[in-house]
C-alpha cells in the first residue's frame, strides 16, 4: 500500500512522485511505500499552515480544546487498528502498542486540550511609579515537529498536541522508519474537524524532507527528538536563524541498586526498564550498578528471570520482546555485541541473533546481558539503544555517582534505596533531567520532561512545552 502526504486537509502524492519502502521488521519484508518528500512539499505545507493561521490562533481556547478532545477521542475509538499499524510498522509486541503506545497517544491529546484551558501568564506591577506590566503569551506561527521511530505516535502526539493547543500550525515529519500511525492519525483530525491546513503530515527522510523543515525560514520553533548526532546537526542549522530548539536526544541511563531495596520490586522493575520495547526506548536504563554485597545474588536472579523472557512474532500474545526496528538498526546493536569480548566484557545471558519460526527473515535479537569491570568502556559510554544491558558492582554511594555522573549523557536515572537521606544526596547530584526512585518510567504529563548534557535542551510535558510553543511579549502601560 502507499501512504500519503495530508497538506491542507488532503491527501497527496509526493510532487516528485519518489517513493521509498516500508518495511514489516518482524518479517523483514516491504509491505508498502510511503512519500519520499522533497523541499517543494515542504514549500505547500508551509504554505497551507501559514494561511490557516490567524483563524487557528484566533480560535477560542473552548473550540480549540474541544477538537483537541475529539482527536483524542478518535485515537481511543480506533485503538485496535492502531495499535495493529504500530506494531507492524515497529516491530513491537501488539500487547506493548495497545497497553501503552496508543493509549498515551490520546492521553497527549487530552491532556493539552485540558491544559491550554488552565494556561495563565504573570502581571507584575511596577509599584510606586504607576505601571502594570503583563505577559502575554502569543502562539509563534508556523512550527516544525520531526520524530523518531521508537515510540511512533507516542511521541509524534506528544509535540503535537501543545502546538496545535497553543494556537500554531504544524509542520510534522514522523520517522521515515515508521510512517503509519502518523498517516492515520491524518483521517482522525479531518473527522476531529481540525480546520485545513493547521497540522500537515509530510513523511520522507531526514536529509531531505527534514532537511527543508529544519531550513525553512517561516518555521519558527522546531520541536525534535532523536539521535544526539541529528540533534547537533539540527541545533547548527538552526541557531543562526534563531529558531526556537527544543531537543529530546540520547540516553545512556545508569540504574543503581543498593542492597536496603525492595528486591522483588527491583527486579521485576528492572527488567522491564531493560528490555521493554526490546531496549528502544530513551529512558531504558542501560547501565546497571548494583551494590557489591548483592551483585552475586542481584547476578542470577536477573539471568533467571530474563531467560524466561519470550521472543517472538509481535503478533503472539505471550511475545515479551518483539523484533528490532530495521536491519541496520539489528547490525548496529549487534556491532556492539561483538566488542564485548575486545574490552573485556562478559557476555553473561543472549547475544545472539534469534530465528523465530513463521517470521524467519524478521530482525530478532536475544535480549542481552553483558558485565563489564569499568564505566570507560564504549559498552557504557555509547547509546546502543537495542536489548542490551551491561552490569557492574559498586562500593558506596560516591563511588556509584561518580559513574552515573561520569558519561556525556544526561537523561534520566533510577535509584533503588529505602534510605531518604541518600536518595535525596543523589537526586540533587545526578546530572540528568530525571530521577526516578523506587520505580521507573512512572510519568504524570505535568512533569518537565527532558535531559541535560549531550541528552538535549528545553524541556517538554505540561506547561514546559505550552510555554516553548508561545512567545512571551511584555506589555508595559503606565496610568496617571
Ligand atoms: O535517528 P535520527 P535514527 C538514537 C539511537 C539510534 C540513533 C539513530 O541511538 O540508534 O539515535 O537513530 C529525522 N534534519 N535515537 O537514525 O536520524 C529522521 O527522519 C531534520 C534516540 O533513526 O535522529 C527522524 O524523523 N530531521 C531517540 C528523526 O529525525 C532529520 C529515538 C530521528 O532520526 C534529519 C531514536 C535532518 N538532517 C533514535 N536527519 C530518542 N531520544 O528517543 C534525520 N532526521
Amino acid at each position: 500500500m502507499k501512504i500519503q502526504n495530508y497538506i491542507d486537509g488532503e491527501f497527496l502524492n509526493p510532487i516528485a512522485d519518489q517513493w521509498i519502502d516500508n518495511y514489516n521488521p518482524s518479517k523483514g519484508e516491504v509491505y508498502g511505500q510511503i512519500p519520499d518528500s522533497t523541499k517543494e512539499d515542504i514549500e505547500l505545507a508551509v504554505t497551507a499552515a501559514k494561511k490557516a493561521f490567524p483563524a487557528w490562533s484566533n480560535t477560542t481556547l473552548n473550540e480549540r480544546s474541544t477538537i483537541l478532545s475529539n482527536i483524542a477521542q478518535g485515537i481511543h475509538d480506533k485503538l485496535p487498528e492502531l495499535a495493529i499499524a504500530e506494531s507492524k510498522d515497529n516491530g513491537k509486541p501488539l500487547s506493548l502498542a495497545s497497553a501503552i503506545d496508543i493509549p498515551r497517544a490520546s492521553s497527549n491529546f487530552q491532556f493539552f486540550a485540558d491544559a491550554i484551558t488552565q494556561f495563565s501568564s504573570e502581571a507584575h506591577e511596577s509599584v510606586g511609579l504607576n505601571a502594570i506590566n503583563f505577559t502575554l503569551r502569543q502562539s509563534i506561527g508556523v512550527v516544525g515537529c520531526i520524530s523518531p521511530w521508537n515510540l511512533p505516535l507516542y511521541l509524534f502526539t506528544w509535540k503535537i498536541a501543545p502546538a496545535l493547543a497553543a494556537g500554531n500550525c504544524v509542520i510534522a515529519k514522523p520517522s521515515e522508519v515508521t510512517p503509519m500511525t502518523a498517516y492515520l492519525l491524518a483521517d482522525i483530525c479531518n473527522d476531529a474537524g481540525l480546520p485545513n491546513g493547521v497540522l500537515n503530515i509530510v513523511h520522507g527522510l531526514g536529509q531531505s524532507a527534514g532537511q527543508a523543515i529544519i531550513e525553512h525560514p517561516d518555521i519558527k520553533a522546531i520541536s525534535f527528538t532523536g539521535g544526539t548526532s541529528t540533534g547537533a546537526h539540527i541545533a547548527r542549522t538552526a541557531a543562526p536563524m534563531f529558531k526556537k530548539l527544543s531537543l529530546e536526544l540520547g540516553g545512556k541511563n545508569p540504574n543503581m541498586i543498593f542492597s536496603d531495596c525492595d528486591y522483588e520490586k527491583m527486579l521485576n522493575t528492572t527488567v522491564r526498564s531493560s528490555f521493554a520495547n526490546q531496549g528502544q526506548i530513551c529512558l531504558c536504563g542501560s547501565r546497571i550498578f548494583i551494590e557489591e554485597n548483592i551483585y552475586e545474588k542481584f547476578k542470577e536472579d536477573f539471568i533467571h528471570k530474563v531467560s524466561q523472557l519470550k521472543i517472538g512474532n509481535p503478533f503472539d500474545k505471550d511475545s515479551d520482546v518483539g523484533a528490532l526496528v530495521s536491519k541496520g538498526h539489528l547490525e548496529k546493536v549487534k556491532s556492539y555485541i561483538d566488542i564485548a569480548e575486545q574490552e573485556g566484557g562478559e557476555i553473561l545471558y543472549g547475544g545472539n541473533i534469534v530465528t523465530v519460526e513463521g517470521s524467519e527473515n524478521g530482525y530478532y535479537l536475544q535480549p542481552t546481558i553483558i558485565e563489564v569491570s569499568s564505566n570507560d568502556c564504549k559498552l557504557n559510554q555509547e547509546e546502543i539503544f537495542g536489548p542490551v544491558v551491561t552490569i557492574m558492582s559498586f562500593k558506596n554511594e560516591d563511588e556509584v555517582l561518580k559513574m552515573a555522573n561520569g558519561i556525556q549523557y544526561g537523561l534520566s536515572a533510577t535509584l533503588w534505596t529505602n534510605n531518604l537521606n541518600r536518595t535525596m544526596r543523589m537526586s540533587k547530584q545526578l546530572e540528568t533531567g530525571i530521577v526516578w526512585v523506587n520505580t521507573w518510567l512512572m510519568r504524570d504529563l505535568r512533569t518537565p520532561f527532558g535531559g541535560v548534557k549531550a541528552s538535549g535542551v528545553g524541556r517538554e510535558g505540561g506547561f514546559e512545552a505550552l510555554r516553548f510553543f508561545t512567545e512571551p511579549k511584555n506589555v508595559c502601560i503606565s496610568y496617571d
